[in-house]
């Protein structure tokens, strides 16, 4: 197969100025018909192509005439007609069979439901189509079918509707905004509404409904309550109204994505949007509100303003996932915010980085574009959105958006073109910074300092260096911020002055493979608070001492570098431990100061949790080199035991003070006191006395709400026995009617790190209510254990990766693009043990020397042994 290059990129041949779409929906055989106004783009003698993938044709007309065979051609890819009129009207009619889609792109059933997802590539399958994103055209669309099918719906306004003879119905919709196909829904089938309104800034009412399966209203609630929240904050953040009278989301069991952003027609994946305090864990609860308002956003960012080629996919997901992280911040505080989101970032971004499959936030080529929906294009992409924030201020930021909104407003546009905004509203020249959007890898950022007690200065060295990454032997130095600010040896805030300008904090911007800054009037020996809130996406060595570290971790005026100093502390210990250097003296003082920060009554529980928390196994593997999963895993334990044993007393004065006698609340705080008691529990856990094992089962037991079931079944997991075996049991019969519950059933058991859990996983394939068809369910079970449980993924057998990649195989033959997101975990072959690297790269030969193999897999299979 032939890449796509982003240098090959050539404006549309045809333009379509409007479609009217007419379904007539049927399990099997639907029937779409189109009506194009077509019109040549330019002076040209192109043949006007359209694409279209398992579309049975029924007929192909230009302005009323039936083409005859020899006029157009069409094949497993494409409709060519070679001699097109300049301006004509073109209908066709094809047949598709939604029931058999499962590969869930397009027009597919689930749940008994119609439904579409059209992102990426998906409306090809549709009917036949200039399939991307710089066609922008108005649709109007009528849904036929038969009245059981009891909710017709698409994207924008309801202009007609009503009652046909045979027990048949129909709905017209017409979208008065132009949008590219990707931003195409359809939604058919018997769905409970929960409605609401909202009074726009300018005082308009809009319409608010969530549909959702017969019974599940009122698990829409939360999702409402986010959605009012989100289009509130849109309002006051950005300036940016919705602009249609009717806005709707729709929940579905069967779901490649998370959700997607579909012109006033969100369809969501149902584990992110319902949600109650029986079958909701507050981390769910939190999803559902970033991924209700990331949808929302995408309104302005994505719909209104879309991109110009799928090579711009940041320009929509980097931008609209730093809103997303923005208003959460808002909500459920800056300093917590921003830990969860860089632990996100350093376990899936910096991996991926790491690995055969780095690539840059803007990449150059590509096979198929859905491999491209990765944590760097969404995760680095915000980054980069928020590097530029800090490089400018929150005034010219604003500006520059504003300018963005105002210029491209109901354009197809490009990453250039949004910094432009930012340099025309600053005068400055982005031309180094644009290089954060063309060069991969993760910069590696070291500092030095020395201090002069006599003359008062503190001299910094800063150097950076980005190390190769595949197609990119050799990297440019990139504009670095550094936000930095110094305490005294008991913690305080120490003041300096840099160029004569008196500070508590700095901003170091340190675009030079290497530069020097001196502070003056630094009155004692500082410890340096360097990279506060993680101001850039890179690694920093620095040659602060432990005691620099438990300074920072007792009194930090940046919570971000608090906790960042305690994982740092945890992560040295662990790795000395790792390679047969434990350290038991300095273990115990780690323990001591996290007994200290425990009992900071000034600092807020879901703080305290994160603390709590160790490094994980796989962000420990990326700081050793080669990485021992099995090591690790052992020393990471050994570390959680001593904490155990040391904290005992403060954790069980914790699991008893923190809990909950009042009603549920979804609400941060709440949910941070859960956190904590939970984390608590975890910790006792890695303590198997008798009495933990009580304490985890009556938690269990006690239990009032998901997240504490959970924390209660995770802490017996630890365990083990027949207390867990027992509420596993129990688990699976008090709720095997509730699908979403049922998947953190399987995730649970996937995440085990016993050595029976591969046994038990792979059994868990053969249950009766596994269903690889489904992605919620193939994910909580197969991603789960890939990801989620290195200790047994990487069985020195190589099992673990026979498994995987058996799944990748059986399910790439319905659903490639699910398939080829199990990929990655073999992805970073390079960085494991030689004798487990080679076992991971069979399993990949293996997989890219399979017959019949989809474009998705193919691709991230042989970049993975490239
Ligand atoms: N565009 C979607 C999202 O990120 C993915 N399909 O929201
Ligand atoms: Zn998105």
């Amino acid at each position: 197969p032939q890449p796509i290059r982003l240098a090959d990129y050539a404006p549309p041949a045809f333009l379509i100025d409007e479609v009217r779409l007419d379904f007539d929906l049927a399990p099997n055989t639907t029937r779409v018909k189109a009506k194009l106004t077509v019109r040549r783009n330019g002076e040209h003698a192109q043949p006007l192509v359209l694409n279209g993938e398992r579309l049975k044709p029924v007929s192909v007309a230009i302005d009323g005439r039936v083409l005859a065979e020899a006029e157009r051609t069409i094949d497993a890819e494409f409709l060519t007609i070679p001699n097109a009129p300049d301006a004509f009207v073109l209908e066709t009619e094809v047949e598709i069979d939604p029931e058999n889609n499962k590969a869930l792109e397009g027009l597919y059933m689930s749940g008994g439901r119609f439904c579409t997802q059209c992102e990426a590539e998906g409306f090809r399958k549709i009917t036949w189509y200039p399939d991307r994103p710089d066609v922008l055209s108005r649709f109007t669309v009528r849904i036929e079918a038969d009245r059981k099918f009891r909710h017709l719906l698409s994207n924008g306004n309801l202009i007609d509707a009503g009652e046909l003879p045979g027990g048949r119905h129909f709905a017209v919709w017409n979208d008065p905004f132009p949008k590219p196909c990707y931003l195409f829904a359809l939604v058919g089938g018997e769905l409970d509404v929960l409605e609401d309104k909202l009074v726009t800034m300018t005082g308009r009412t809009v319409d608010l409904r969530i549909y959702v399966d017969p019974g599940m209203a009122p698990r829409a609630a939360y999702a409402m309550d986010a959605l009012k929240r989100s289009m509130k904050w849109d309002e006051e953040t950005f300036g940016r109204e919705y602009d249609l009278d009717l806005f709707m989301i729709v929940a579905v069991r069967d779901f490649n994505f998370g959700a997607m952003e579909n012109k006033g027609l969100n369809i969501f994946n149902s584990s992110l949007l319902l949600a109650d305090p029986a079958t909701a864990t507050d981390m769910d609860y939190e999803r559902i509100e970033s991924v209700v308002a990331h949808e929302y956003f995408h309104n302005w960012t994505g719909d209104r303003i879309t991109c110009r080629d799928w090579f711009q996919l940041c320009l929509k997901e980097g931008l609209t996932v730093f809103r997303d992280q923005s208003f959460s911040a808002d909500m459920r505080g800056h300093a917590v915010q921003r830990i969860k989101d860089v632990k996100a970032l350093r376990a899936r971004q910096f991996a991926e980085d790491q690995g055969p499959l780095a690539h840059p936030v803007r990449p150059s080529s590509y096979l198929k574009i859905d491999n491209f929906y990765t944590a760097t294009i969404y995760e680095k992409g915000s980054e980069v959105i928020r590097m530029l924030k800090t490089l400018i201020g929150p005034e010219a930021f604003r500006k520059g958006m504003d300018l963005y909104f105002e210029r491209w407003d109901g354009h197809a546009t490009t990453v250039e073109e949004f910094i432009r905004c930012f340099a025309d509203v600053t005068g400055r020249d982005f031309e180094g910074f644009f290089a954060w959007y063309e060069q991969a890898g993760t910069p590696r950022v070291s500092l030095k300092q020395s201090y002069d007690a006599a003359a008062r200065t503190l001299e910094l060295e800063l150097a950076q260096e980005t190390p190769p990454t595949p197609g990119q032997p050799t990297k440019k130095p990139l504009p670095i911020p550094v936000t930095l600010g110094l305490l005294d040896g008991d913690g305080r805030t120490l003041a300096f002055e840099r160029d004569g300008q008196a500070a508590d904090e700095t901003l170091i911007v340190l675009d030079q493979a290497s530069a020097k800054v001196t502070l003056t009037g630094v009155d004692a020996a500082p410890v340096v608070s360097a990279l506060r809130g993680f101001s850039s996406p890179v690694e920093l060595t620095t040659d602060a001492r432990a005691s620099d570290r438990y300074v920072q971790l007792a009194g930090d005026a940046d919570l971000f570098n608090r906790w960042e100093a305690g994982q740092e502390l945890a992560r040295a210990l662990i790795l000395a431990r790792a390679k047969g250097a434990a350290d038991e003296v300095s273990e115990e003082r780690y323990a001591e100061a996290l007994g200290r920060a425990l009992n900071d009554q000034a600092s807020d529980p879901a703080f305290k949790a994160l603390l709590l928390a160790l490094p994980s196994e796989s962000d420990l593997a990326l700081a050793m080199a080669p990485a021992d999963p099995a090591a690790i895993h052992a020393a990471r334990d050994a570390l959680r035991l001593r904490l155990s044993l040391h904290l005992t007393e403060d954790l069980q004065r914790l699991h008893i003070g923190l809990q909950e006698l009042g009603e549920f609340s979804p609400d941060a705080a709440s949910a941070g006191r859960r956190a904590l008691r939970n984390a608590a529990l975890d910790l006792l856990a890695a303590n198997p006395r008798a009495e933990t094992g009580e304490l985890a089962d009556g938690h269990y037991r006690a239990a009032a709400n998901m997240t504490d079931a959970m924390g209660g079944l995770s802490a017996l997991m630890q365990i083990g026995g027949d207390l867990y075996e027992n509420a596993l049991t129990d688990f699976f019969q008090r709720w095997k009617a509730e699908p979403l519950v049922i998947d953190k059933w399987f995730a649970l058991q996937a995440r085990d790190p016993d050595e029976s859990a591969l046994g038990r996983v792979m059994g868990l394939t053969a249950h009766p209510a596994f269903d690889e068809k489904n992605p919620n369910r193939l994910r909580a079970l197969v991603s789960t254990f890939a990801n989620f449980n290195p200790a047994r993924f990487h069985d020195p057998s190589g099992a673990g990766y026979r498994f995987l990649a058996d799944q990748i195989l059986a399910v790439d033959g319905f659903n490639p693009m699910t398939a080829a997101r199990l990929v990655e975990p073999l992805g970073g072959w390079r960085r494991y043990k030689p004798e487990l690297g080679a076992l991971m790269r069979k399993e990949l030969e293996r997989i890219a020397g399979t017959e019949g193999l989809s474009k998705n897999v193919y691709e991230l299979a042989t970049k993975a042994l490239a």
